[in-house]
């Protein structure tokens, strides 16, 4: 009896004890550690338990019924504690990681194409509109396909050491980029028409300065079918240019040599500052020499198979950063290859 009453006394006290442990609780840490002192395995309550085994038969279902009610209660106070404390903890970390939305945002840099890129892009599309495929072909070439093919004889100064990279005796760094023309037209059924440009990167040995580099970008043009003329490769070097530089553009054509044309000519555009008056771009001729043409030599022809009694054919090349230079009005080939974004970004 005597036992009984002190048990009712300590369950009365461990149930107090145990609330304002629970309301005193500031985290949750505090309230786990609450938790395990009253209700863990070696906690208050199953200590009181244990002392049970010293009432009578009657008194312990009563004792144990308020065991059972103390530790629901305190179940109960625990869990609305925590949530109070996680709701409390949520408010906290909500308030400290507020953000200012009116601050302006970070600029995000957009790059964009390089100026000889959007150059050779606008001379592809103006030669895809009229109908032309863009071929493209190795930089490292053999001797073969370099010279030999496009009829340059042995003795001719590109093909020496001093002019053009080379890697061994036979193989160099393409000095343009006919050799995609004439794997081309290896590639072809003998005589079928042909009507390509080939763009890329060819390598001749140089002085780096305003107007010179050992890499340039070229573009070489090749058209071949049943009685192409001299006509039609005027015709398209002026609708080109025209296309390229406006429609006031005027061409003029003057003789040349080319090893691999016959007849051969250098191409001028009337100036595209002065328009013809004279300036200083032009040198006060009112002429600009954007391009090297002719009619492709019978010898290159055979030499890949087709038949110049069947068919005739014009070529030409030019420099992309020449044609660069002159659109974007730059006095320095340098500029193109220094990559400095102060320069590029005015694109
Ligand atoms: C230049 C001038 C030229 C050609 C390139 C060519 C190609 C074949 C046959 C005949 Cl497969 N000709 N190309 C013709 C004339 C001039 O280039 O490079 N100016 C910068």
């Amino acid at each position: 009896m005597e036992q009984k009453i002190l048990m009712e006394q300590t369950i009365k006290d461990l149930r107090e004890r145990a609330d304002n442990a629970i309301k005193n609780s500031a985290t949750l840490k505090e309230l786990d550690e609450v938790r395990v002192k009253f209700l863990g395995k070696k906690g208050e309550l199953t200590g009181l338990l244990r002392g049970m085994n010293q009432l009578s038969a009657e008194e312990r279902p009563q004792v144990g019924k308020l065991v059972n009610e103390a530790r629901a209660e305190i179940e109960t106070l625990i869990a609305e504690k925590n949530s109070e404390l996680k709701a409390a903890a949520l408010q906290a970390k909500l308030a400290s990681e507020k953000i200012d939305v009116t601050l302006p945002g970070r600029r995000v840099h957009n790059g964009h194409l390089h100026p000889l890129t959007l150059t050779l892009n606008r001379v592809k599309e103006i030669f895809v509109s009229m109908g032309y495929t863009v071929e493209e072909g190795p930089e490292v070439e053999t001797d073969y396909y370099n010279f030999e093919a496009l009829n340059l004889p042995k003795d001719h100064p590109a093909r020496d050491m001093q002019d053009s990279f080379y890697i061994t005796e036979e193989i160099l760094l393409r000095t343009q980029t006919s050799p995609v023309q004439a794997r081309t037209m290896e590639r072809h059924e003998p005589n079928t028409p042909i009507r390509m440009i080939a763009p890329g990167r060819v390598y001749r040995r140089d002085d780096y300065d305003a107007s010179h580099s050992p890499m340039f970008t070229q573009v070489e043009g090749l058209v071949i079918d049943k009685g192409i003329s001299f006509a039609d490769l005027k015709g398209t070097l002026e609708d080109f240019s025209k296309k390229i530089f406006g429609e006031k553009t005027k061409i003029r054509l003057r003789p040349s040599f080319f090893p691999f044309t016959e007849p051969s000519a250098e191409v001028d555009v009337s100036c595209v500052m002065c328009h013809g008056e004279g300036c200083k771009v032009c040198q006060g001729t009112g002429w600009l020499e954007i391009l090297g043409a002719g009619m492709v030599h019978p010898d290159v022809l055979k030499m890949s198979g087709y038949d110049p009694a069947q068919v005739s054919g014009f070529a030409f090349g030019l420099g992309i950063e020449r044609i660069a230079m002159l659109s974007y009005g730059l006095d320095d080939m340098r500029l193109l290859y220094d990559n400095d974004v102060r320069f590029l970004k005015q694109f």
